[in-house]
Order: structure tokens, then C-alpha cells, then sequence
């Protein structure tokens, strides 16, 4: 194992790009898909299952552990790590977005910003140096710099007033974090739909020679092609040799078009939220399991997976699970859909390691298109 945090490029298709980072708590092949562990837990799934679906990272966040149970306390407890039972990688995000999301009462200055717990109300502070420290009494692998991520659409000028401030706040986080050969704090690239303060943003970000790149402020309500767009026009100038990770995104067809695109990284909510409202992710698209029409379907939902939930379960069972609303309905449909992300990371890296990239993404695209049986 690496004593220090790496990356190397193992292959390239087109853009789409095929690695390794490599830390001391282990390897993170890439394109990787983070699931989300927001509160010390991947909702829904013990740490083994996830491990178990070929997950190498796991994203939590700053602004939850800070409210409850408490940064500090998670110190005393050991570190995020031990806490969560999780030895391997972690990604923490920040929190100004989760701040801007879900509290209430929130003030952003220069200084950093002010709210109130969405838990109790309690008001909290946090500055760029503050959200560094908290990363790093979790024990944090790889931790963002704090940014302002603006809704979409929005005015110019309040993108351009925010992408400024991110990159403020970015030498601000940069000195924080200092020197840590072992792990990693990652610059956030902002400026909305507009290439001009896309490129601003990314060159800005590359000259300060950071660990790692992220491009936020995307899938905040912008039609796709908007989305990629911003991402032939970011991606072109960020370093080649550092990793790349889109915040929050996506569906497996915009993980496809990212990866694509030269995107290394992703996590997003939706495969754990989606299994708890019912939907499941599938090689044939998604199946929404609260229909009527599995009632009396003895079928799996894919007897070719090596995941459990996907082949050992009829959908006339899930249909039943979600139905009356049990907590093993959305257990089994969160691990389906885990294991059906890490599925598709793990055929996109050895399509790409192949040079067959795109063929791959149009035979995926094809096959979700075609439907449910
Ligand atoms: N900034 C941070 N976290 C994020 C985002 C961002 O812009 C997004 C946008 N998709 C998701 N998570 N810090």
C-alpha cells in the first residue's frame, strides 16, 4: 500500500480515462462510484454488503457528522473509519452545500457561512478553515475545499461573485490542509453554465497544483447537455495526471457520458434513495417494483447478477416488501442497485482498459432502452 496519495493513468479511450489512486487505506480504481454514507452509514446496507459490491471509497459528509454525532466526538470515538466499521477510503464532502440544501437561516460572507441546525436549530459556523479541520477529525482520505455552489438557472453575475469567492476559499482551504503526503484536499471547480467562468474557474484551480480536481455546481437543475457541455469545456483544462470527480452525479447514463468525457469520479444519492422509495436499477432499466404487474412475477430481477438481491428474490417478493413498506424491501433494493453501479464502474474500466469504450456505452444504452421484460 502507497504511503502517499497517487494517481497514475493507467489507459485512455477517446477521453475517457482508466486509474488507480492509490492511499494508505487502499486502492480506488477509477471511474469509481462513491456510494453515499451520509451519516456514518450507507442508508439501507451493512459496510460488508458494500464492500462486498466492489466499492473501494465511500463519500460522508461534514455537514451531518457536524451536527450529530459531532466532529469532535468522532475523534474521541476513533475516527470516521473505526466508527462506521468502514477501514477503507473515505470522501468527505465540505458542507456549504449541504448547508445551503437542508439548513435553515443560512448567512454566506467572505468569512465563511452561518446557519442553524436543521436537526435542533442550533447555529453553527463555518469557515473554509473550520470545514478543513472538522474533514480532518474525521479522518477524512480525501477532503473538498468549502465552495458556494449556485443554484440553476442563475444570473451571471451571482455565478461569477461565487465561483470568485470558491477559489478564495480554495487557497484558504489549501493552507489549512497544509502538507499531508497520505491524503488529499481536492479544489472544487464552479462558474454555472458559463464556459467562460468554467475555464477561469479550472485554470485557477490547476495553477495552485492541488491533489485533485471536482467539478461542482452541476445537476443543480440544468437540462443534461448543459451538464456536458460544462464538461468539454472544464475537463480540456484541468491536469491530466490528477483525478477528476463530478459531485453529485448521476444516472448510469450520465455517469457514461461523463466517464466519457474524462470524468475519474462520481457519487450521488440516487441508487440508495431510489432502492428506499421502491425503484430498482437494472441492466434492462429501472424497474419500479411498486407496479402492480409483479405481484404474481416469480422472476428475479436478474438471475445473470452476482449480487443476492438482484437473484435470489422474486419481484412478486420486492413487490410484496415495498408494499407493506418493510425495512428489508429497501435493504435488498439499495444493495441491488449498489451492486448494479459497482457493476456498471467495474464493465466501464475493463471496456476502457480495452480500448472498446464507446461500444460498450452504446450496447449499455441500447439494453436499458429496450426495457423490462
Ligand atoms: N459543491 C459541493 N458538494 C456538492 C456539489 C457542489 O457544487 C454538488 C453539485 N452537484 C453536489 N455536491 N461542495
Amino acid at each position: 500500500m502507497s504511503e502517499t496519495f497517487q494517481f497514475a493513468l493507467q489507459a485512455t479511450d477517446g477521453n475517457a480515462r482508466l486509474g488507480a489512486i492509490t492511499m494508505p487505506r487502499g486502492t480506488v480504481r477509477t471511474p469509481a462510484f462513491m456510494p453515499v454514507g451520509t451519516a456514518a452509514t450507507v442508508k439501507a446496507l451493512y459496510m460488508d454488503q458494500v464492500r462486498g459490491t466492489g466499492a473501494d471509497i465511500i463519500l460522508g459528509n461534514t455537514y451531518h457528522l457536524m451536527l450529530r454525532p459531532g466532529a469532535e466526538r468522532v475523534a474521541r470515538l476513533g475516527g470516521l473509519h473505526e466508527f462506521a466499521r468502514w477501514p477503507h477510503p473515505i470522501l468527505t464532502d465540505s458542507g456549504g452545500f449541504q448547508v445551503m440544501s437542508l439548513s435553515k437561516l443560512r448567512k454566506l460572507t467572505e468569512q465563511g457561512v452561518t446557519f442553524r441546525s436543521h436537526v435542533d436549530g442550533a447555529r453553527y459556523e463555518m469557515s473554509p478553515e473550520r470545514s478543513i479541520e472538522i474533514q480532518g477529525l474525521l479522518g477524512s482520505d480525501v477532503q473538498m475545499q468549502l465552495d458556494e455552489c449556485v443554484a440553476l438557472p442563475a444570473p451571471y453575475a451571482d455565478v461569477e461573485r461565487a465561483m470568485e469567492m470558491s477559489l478564495r476559499w480554495a487557497e484558504r482551504c489549501q493552507t489549512a490542509f497544509g502538507d499531508q503526503p497520505g491524503r488529499a484536499m481536492f479544489g472544487i471547480v464552479q462558474g454555472g453554465a458559463e464556459p467562460v467562468l468554467r475555464e477561469r474557474s479550472a485554470s485557477a484551480l490547476k495553477a495552485m497544483d492541488l491533489k485533485g480536481y471536482s467539478v461542482g455546481g452541476l445537476a443543480v437543475g440544468e437540462p443534461q447537455h448543459v451538464m456536458l457541455e460544462m464538461l468539454d469545456v472544464t475537463c480540456p483544462v484541468l491536469p491530466a495526471d490528477k483525478p477528476r470527480y463530478l459531485m453529485g452525479v448521476g444516472t448510469p447514463d450520465d455517469i457514461l457520458k461523463s466517464v466519457a468525457r474524462g470524468i475519474d469520479m462520481f457519487d450521488c444519492v440516487m441508487p440508495t434513495r431510489a432502492g428506499r422509495h421502491g425503484l430498482a436499477f437494472t441492466r434492462r432499466g429501472r424497474v419500479n417494483l411498486r407496479n402492480a404487474r409483479h405481484a404474481d412475477d416469480y422472476r428475479p430481477l436478474d438471475e445473470e447478477s452476482d449480487c443476492p438481491a438482484a437473484r435470489d428474490y422474486s419481484r412478486a417478493y420486492l413487490h410484496h416488501l415495498v408494499r407493506s413498506q418493510e425495512a428489508l424491501g429497501a435493504m435488498l433494493l439499495s444493495w441491488n442497485n449498489i451492486a448494479y453501479y459497482q457493476h456498471l464502474m467495474q464493465s466501464i474500466r475493463g471496456a476502457i482498459g480495452e480500448g472498446r469504450f464507446l461500444a460498450f456505452a452504446e450496447d449499455a444504452t441500447e439494453g436499458w432502452a429496450r426495457g423490462d421484460i
